[in-house]
This record gives C-alpha cells, structure tokens and sequence, in this order.
C-alpha cells in the first residue's frame, strides 16, 4: 500500500530564487504536487515515498515530507519557521549563474541559526542541461566535500539526477537515525 511507510522526515530546500528548486520538487514527486495555503506566504510541499535498501541490505519505505521554501529575501524572516523541525535538507544552486553559488554559505548559515544543529543536507548542482555553464562540477565537489555534503548534478528540466537527490538523501537519513531505530526496538 502506497500509504504506508516506515520512515518519515521532513525535508527543506534551499537555495536562491530561480535556481530550480520548484521544478526539483514537482518533477520528483511526478505531479504529485501538493500547494496548500501556505503558497501565499512563501512555501508549499509535497509528500513522496521511496523504497531503499539499507546498508545492511533491509529494504525499507521512506516517506518525504518535501518543504519548498521561497527563496526571494521578501520571504526571509518567514523561512526559519519552515526550517524548524527538518531532518535533512537539499541546497540547490544553478550551474549557469554563479552569484548562486557563491551565496551557498549563506543558506547554510541561515539553517544552522534557525534549527541550530547540523542535519544532514545534499549539494544539488542544477540546470546541468544549459550550454552557458559557469560553475564547474569540480567547484562543486569542492564545496560539498568540504561541508561534508554528497554532491548531485540535475536538470529539473530532462529530469536527469533528480531521482538520485532524494535517493541519497533519504538513504542518508535512514543511517543518521539508524540507532534511535535501535533503541526504539530494545
Ligand atoms: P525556484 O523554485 O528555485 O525559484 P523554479 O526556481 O523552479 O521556479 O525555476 C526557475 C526557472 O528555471 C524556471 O523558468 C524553470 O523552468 C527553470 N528551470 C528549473 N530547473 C531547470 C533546469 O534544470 N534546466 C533549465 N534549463 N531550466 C530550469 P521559467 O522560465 O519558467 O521561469
Ligand atoms: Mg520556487
């Protein structure tokens, strides 16, 4: 059943406006995209389930619970309420523009004060189908290694990658939390 699940966590997008953060989300969750209220002021999400295997090759159904957080800055004093409760995130920056890349650490500073603990987040490198590509995949290995992040190229557009951003992120999730699952079974 479609509704069932073993895993749930809440999930937020960063990144600058424009760089594709909407189109991620929609074209993952295959039309499957919920808009509620909320839309006025700045964020919507969409629910989405994934099966993975685990490490130890269980197999396991997550639930995504997927915040698409506004990116324009009329929005900022709103985010931090959208970031509170957030198990893991994804940071997106558009490879052809390279403000967007720049201005990473700054989405990175703004989660870390809003929830104040490290979560774990995936670098996405999107827009990887336009020829007017700035920002490089080696830059964009750089930073992800030194945050700790994995990093993903996509294109919302062909669809390319967008599977693999959710995939890595979930099954990230599920080994961060592996050992409450533990405690939870003892
Ligand atoms: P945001 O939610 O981060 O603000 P959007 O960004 O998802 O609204 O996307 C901004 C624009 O970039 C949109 O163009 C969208 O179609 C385009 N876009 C998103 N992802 C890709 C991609 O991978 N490749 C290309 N070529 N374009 C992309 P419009 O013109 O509709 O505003
Ligand atoms: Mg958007």
């Amino acid at each position: 059943m479609s509704s069932t699940y073993d895993r749930l966590y809440k999930v937020v997008v960063l990144g600058e406006g424009a760089v594709g953060k909407t189109a991620i989300v929609t074209r993952f969750s295959h039309g499957f995209f919920r808009t509620d209220y909320k839309t006025t002021i700045g964020s919507q999400f969409a629910v989405k389930n994934l099966d993975i295997k685990t490490k130890d090759n269980r197999r396991l159904t997550v639930k995504l619970q997927i915040w698409d957080v506004a990116g324009q800055s009329r929005f900022q004093i709103l985010r931090p309420m959208y970031y509170r409760g957030a198990s893991g995130g994804i940071l997106v920056y558009d490879v052809s523009r390279r403000r967007t890349f720049i201005v990473l650490q700054e989405w990175l500073d703004e989660l870390q004060k809003a929830i104040n603990k490290k979560i774990p987040l995936v670098l996405v490198a999107n827009k990887t189908d336009l020829p007017d590509r700035v920002v490089t995949p080696a830059e964009g290995r750089e930073f992800a290694d030194k945050q700790g992040m994995p990093y993903v190229e996509s294109s919302a557009k062909t669809g390319e990658g967008v599977v693999d951003i959710f995939e890595e992120l979930a099954k990230t999730l599920v080994e961060e939390h592996s050992h409450e699952d533990e405690a939870a079974t003892m």
